[in-house]
């Protein structure tokens, strides 16, 4: 699994945004954050690490990400959720966590607890749970900090947002 696009000035050097995430079967969920991430022009690889499961590919993906020149990662995984605050644990670039709700989970309630509870020093900035579109906004949103034609684009997407529930508000 790899994509990209260019569109931001910041792209230049490669992808910007490293999403990864436990399992394949976390796809359906993460390719909310790839989607949206496209819809901006913000080029992302996409991929499988799993701290448990490859615990060496994983502890290299975040000990390289910076030099490789991503500026934020997506990492998503479902039960004992590992992964987001493992990688945040090795990088200084900021880590969004997505908790995902795997089969055999408790309601999501052991992705959210094992993503969000993150001991004082390493922070994960934890979303909703099977929220990767909100994990792709927000990488977004760090990125447009350094991106003026990218901070624009963001304000037309939430002025569309407004305009689409005023829209909505007035059918009723
Ligand atoms: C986690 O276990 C993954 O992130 C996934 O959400 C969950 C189930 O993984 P599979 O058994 O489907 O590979 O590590």
């Amino acid at each position: 699994m790899n994509d990209g696009n260019s569109g931001s000035p910041l792209a230049a050097e490669g992808f910007l945004v490293g999403i990864i995430m436990g399992s394949k079967s976390d796809l359906p969920v993460m390719q909310d954050a790839a989607d949206i991430l496209k819809e901006f022009g913000i080029s992302y690889e996409i991929t499988v690490v799993s701290a448990h499961r490859t615990p060496e590919r994983m502890f290299n993906y975040a000990k390289e990400a910076h030099g490789r020149g991503l500026k934020v990662i997506i990492a998503g995984a479902g039960g004992a959720a590992h992964l987001p605050g493992m990688v945040a644990s090795i990088t200084t670039l900021p880590v969004i966590g997505v908790p995902v709700k795997s089969s055999n989970s408790i309601d999501g309630w052991d992705s959210i607890l094992s993503i969000l509870q993150m001991p004082n020093g390493i922070p994960v900035a934890t979303v909703a749970l099977n929220a990767a579109k909100n994990a792709g906004l927000l990488a977004a949103q760090i990125l447009a900090t350094a991106d003026e034609s990218l901070s624009v684009k963001m304000q037309n997407y939430k002025d569309e947002l407004r305009r689409k529930v005023e829209e909505s508000a007035l059918e009723m």
